[in-house]
């Protein structure tokens, strides 16, 4: 009996990942073709269509219907942009090969078997390369595998692995930052305590780039099914990536620069907005702060010891027995009195929102956002009808389906009992959906969402849930509030969710391993469109101690989103926790981030113009230098900061490796030539920091708080470089509205070159209309010899 129950666990997590996609029927040859305005349509003789539509020069999408023609419906809740302009692009055919050529991309397409090429146009260097057809499942040889088989085919496509070839991006996933060699599955799951290869977990970002000698790709398999993406792991001779359903549907970008591809990457699938500039300020939380009086007692606890803080967060227990939109009488009797008070002291508050509405109320009470959901037909139903009921904290529960306008627009109008209660952010948990019944799914497979009349079923819409629920929350707050960005932060996602949240990576441990993590996952999460991100500082399960709290701000006090936060049951983690010892040091690094914040918010606000992240692996910036392929011990802050903290116990020295150019240590200003590893000390009050021969980076005055005083003065710090000069950048804007969407704010340039007599500063053009008012600028040269 024990005997067979073990043969059958290996059977069913074998299966986990056993797509042999070789088995999978090819696509026919193609038979006939169409030139449209944006490409070519292809026929193929399996009755099968592909679509390759030109929408920008470095960028081309691909979409393949198997067996039948490309159905009319084409949407994507990711897809931020569909009005492209065609670039001028030719057309050639031979009895072989169909060719579409951009400035940039040249595309080949040969006729049978069908196979997809994409090279450099100006050096015909070949970039991707299709394996094998697109491949699909007509006889349902995969449908064992398959999660739900109502799903439709699954679908894939194979490129050929180059020997030399390095995987990045595909968002949030507990993996190191090069993806070689690794499989991956989508699916957003609630993954507790996950450790280095757990998958899925949270977030679905079903995007990746490819690097091989210098040169980058992207590829969006735009498919919100249960997908899977294979880097050379099955099968030394593949790349591929496939879903349970859905479209082969997938958008090829061409850098070569690795940030030229997320900059199209984020036309695409939408930019990050700008955050408010608090939201970049200090944060605390744990599962739970209450009553009202001990959330007092912690921003107190801060101003007391001098420890800046911005925002202080309540977890479930605010609420009247987990009902959202409500707060618990006897914890929080006056919610606006506590933000009032708290505004006072600098400290604004961000509640969490959970997507579980309690079902049904007790006995004889009314519960709006129950009441009122029924009421309009906004819950999620099951085929036959039946209301979907979940359990999660408040016990049963429903689930809106924010596939539908009117109810994301409904969700949204809630927040205003948070909003009329000064609350400043709203923060999304348990959206994967969690659902302590089952949390793969598999309860919730016949749910049907509205999906814009289409009617889908939880395979397609499991992954889109979070982005759908963030981005009512988003509009929601943009509604109520409209001189104020929206601050949302979210735990599950899918690709196009920068558009409406920041992220932080879900229920970590508090242990080094876990640590280790946040370097690549904020790295890669970067590369995946996602530039707001941060982990629980200290970890959020288990017991951690002074000297991990130390190492772990750190990582975070130059990450995005920087908050420490604990589980309930969780021994106390805030800063003080360990001692004046670990206090000390903690404090350094938060006044640190708060007098780089002039830095910090001109590289967000490149984040958001460009596409480009803020927190960045060193490949992100050295691509054409293979020692950064597989870095993910240290990091960078755009283009001028080098990090690279230690991740392990009573370690205080470690290995840095400095590209070439010239770096000068941040603490000693010692300078160093790059191209090499050095060895360095790192005491437990020492993150190894390295400044960029040639940056400027600008620090401003100390401060408890965002907004507690202008930035003024600012003192650039000059790196030269080895010619002597250097450049930086200022962003300003006023930190709270959407005004500098329409052009409110001031870009300023300044250059900095070594003369006879000292440095000449020039301030160089400004950019924007909003008006800083007088501020001092101050100048200081690196000096090598201190
Ligand atoms: O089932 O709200 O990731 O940050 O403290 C656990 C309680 C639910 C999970 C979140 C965590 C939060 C916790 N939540």
């Amino acid at each position: 009996m024990k005997h067979f129950l073990v043969l059958i666990l290996f059977l069913s997590s074998a299966t986990v990942f056993a797509q042999d996609i070789t088995t999978l029927d090819k696509i026919g040859p193609v038979v006939s073709l169409q030139r449209t305005d944006k490409g070519v349509t292809l026929n193929c003789q399996d009755k099968s269509q592909v679509q390759i539509s030109i929408l920008a020069a470095d960028l081309v999408r691909v979409r393949a219907s198997f067996t039948k023609p490309i159905p009319a419906r084409d949407h994507s809740w990711a897809i931020a942009k569909d009005d492209w302009t065609t670039p001028r692009w030719n057309f050639s055919e031979t009895s072989d090969l169909i060719t579409i050529t951009t400035g940039e991309l040249e595309v080949t397409i040969r006729r049978s078997p069908l196979l997809i090429e994409f090279r450099d146009a100006q050096t015909h260097q070949l970039i991707n390369a299709d394996e094998r057809p697109m491949s699909y499942d007509a006889s349902g040889r995969l449908a064992n595998m398959m999660f739900d088989p109502s799903a439709g085919m699954f679908v894939a496509a194979s490129k050929k692995l180059g020997f030399d070839e390095h995987f990045y991006g595909l968002g949030e996933k507990a993996a190191r930052l090069d993806k070689r060699r690794s499989s991956f599955v989508n699916w957003n799951s609630d993954t507790p305590g996950y450790t280095e290869g757990k998958d899925p977990i949270y977030q679905t970002i079903p995007f990746y780039i490819g690097l091989q000698r210098g040169a980058a790709y992207g590829i969006f398999f735009d498919n919100s099914y249960r997908s899977y993406f294979d880097f050379g792991k099955s099968s030394q001779q593949r790349a591929w990536f496939g879903a349970e359903g859905g479209e082969l549907n997938y958008y090829f970008f061409y850098g070569p620069s690795i940030k030229k591809i997320l900059g199209r990457y984020a036309d695409l699938t939408g930019h990050m907005p700008l955050p408010p500039l608090w939201g970049l300020g200090n944060q605390q939380s744990r599962w739970s702060y209450y009553p009202d009086t001990m959330v007092a007692e912690v921003v107190n606890e801060y101003r007391k010891r001098d420890l800046p803080l911005d925002v202080v967060h309540l977890d479930i227990d605010y609420m009247n027995g987990y009902r959202v939109f409500t707060f618990n009488k006897e914890r929080f009797p006056d919610p606006k009195g506590l933000t009032e008070k708290l505004g006072r002291q600098g400290v604004k508050v961000v509640t969490i929102v959970d997507p579980g509405i309690k079902y049904p109320p007790d006995k004889n009470e009314r519960y709006h956002a129950f009441d009122e959901g029924v009421e309009k037909n906004f819950f999620q139903h099951r085929r036959n009808g039946d209301l979907f009921v979940p359990r999660v904290w408040p016990g049963e529960s429903v689930f809106v389906d924010y596939t539908i306008t009117d109810a994301r627009r409904w969700w949204g109008d809630l927040h205003r009992v948070y909003t009329d209660n000064g609350i400043a952010g709203i923060w999304n948990d348990m959206n994967e959906p969690s659902d302590f019944v089952d949390q793969t799914g598999k309860n919730q497979l016949d749910v049907v969402s509205y999906d814009e009349g289409e009617k889908t079923t939880h395979a397609k819409n499991r992954n889109t849930f979070a982005l759908l629920m963030s981005r009512a929350t988003y509009e929601g707050l943009e509604r109520l509030r409209p001189d104020r960005r929206p601050y949302v932060i979210t735990r599950a996602a899918y690709a196009g969710i920068q558009r409406y949240a920041t992220m932080w990576t879900g229920d970590t441990n508090s242990t080094w391993e876990a640590l280790a993590l946040n370097i690549p996952m904020f790295t890669s999460l970067g590369l995946s469109g996602e530039p707001f991100v941060g982990s629980d500082v200290g970890g959020f399960i288990g017991r951690g101690n002074g000297e991990l709290l130390v190492r772990s701000y750190q990582v975070s006090f130059l990450a995005p989103f920087c908050r420490n936060h604990k589980v309930i049951d969780g021994y106390d983690q805030e800063p003080w926790r360990f001692g004046k010892y670990y206090e000390d040091i903690i404090r350094k690094y938060l006044k640190l981030r708060y007098a780089l914040l002039p830095f910090l918010y001109t590289q967000l606000e490149e984040a958001h113009r460009s596409g480009v992240p803020l927190f960045r692996p060193l490949v992100l910036n050295y691509q054409d230098d293979p020692s950064t392929y597989n870095l993910d011990d240290q990091f960078m802050i755009g283009n001028d900061l080098l990090v690279a903290p230690i991740l392990k116990p009573d370690v205080t020295k470690r290995l840095v490796y400095l590209p070439s150019g010239t770096w000068y240590d941040y603490w000693t200003n010692k300078k160093y030539t790059g191209g090499t590893m050095i060895n360095v000390d790192a005491p437990l009050d020492v993150v190894p920091m390295f400044v960029r021969g040639g940056a400027m980076i600008p620090v401003g005055p100390s401060l408890n708080y965002v907004g507690e005083k202008p930035f003024d003065p600012i003192t650039f710090k000059i790196y030269p470089d080895n010619t002597g000069s250097a450049i930086g950048t200022l962003y300003e804007d006023d930190g709270l509205s959407p005004a500098y969407k329409n052009g409110a704010f001031r870009r300023t340039t300044f250059t900095a070159r070594r003369g006879p007599r000292g440095f000449v500063v020039s301030v160089g053009k400004q950019e924007g209309s909003f008006d800083p008012g007088p501020r001092k600028f101050y100048f200081v040269a690196a000096d090598e010899r201190k």
